[in-house]
């Protein structure tokens, strides 16, 4: 799916291009990434999604990574489970910044797997991990890189925030009655 949006930076990147691309290493996991496409969408940010395994499908990996600036991107959100490798193995093929999602993929140690496979990586080479099937935070902080040199997306921004306060202040409301 893909939205008009002003590309920040715009190079030779037309504006509809995907600007986030959204990978995970199995379709088990779609039903914790959908919450990332879901966001994206709504703050109008042309994004990809699509499988890239890194154990299943390494080759396909290593080109995803490196042909992923050049076709325009300019964040990468992915997310594993288990053996989670997906989020630094793209990190080590490219310099577009990476936010990986930890999954809770059914392992018998509930995921703490996937958050160790991904948040210790070496210096020089890092991925933003989120929580624990984090995926609508990868997006509100992929949305936030993208902010710094896109004065809508920065309104938008503002705008989910309030409409947080507003929940938490509406339920308030709520329990005073
Ligand atoms: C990882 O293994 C995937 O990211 C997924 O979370 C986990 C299990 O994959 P399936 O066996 O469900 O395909 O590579």
């Amino acid at each position: 799916m893909t939205t008009a949006v002003p590309v920040p930076n715009s190079e030779s990147v037309p504006a509809d291009t995907p600007l986030v691309g959204i990978i995970m290493g199995s379709q088990s996991d779609l039903k914790v990434m959908t919450a990332a496409a879901e966001l994206l969408r709504q703050f109008g940010v042309p994004y990809e999604l699509t499988l890239v395994s890194a154990h299943r499908t390494p080759h396909r990996l290593v080109e995803y990574a490196e042909t992923a600036r050049k076709r325009g991107l300019r964040v990468l959100i992915a997310g594993g489970g288990g053996a989670a490798h997906l989020p630094g193995m793209v990190a080590s093929f490219t310099t577009l910044p990476v936010v990986g999602v930890p999954i809770n993929s059914a392992t018998s140690i509930q995921g703490l797997d996937s958050i160790l496979s991904m948040l210790q990586m070496p210096a020089g080479v890092p991925v933003a991990t989120v929580a624990l099937d984090g995926a609508a935070n990868a997006a509100v902080l992929a949305t936030q890189m993208l902010a710094l040199s896109n004065a809508r997306l920065q309104d938008a921004l503002e705008k989910y925030r309030t409409s947080l306060k507003d929940k938490v202040m509406r339920t308030i409301e709520e329990l005073r009655k």
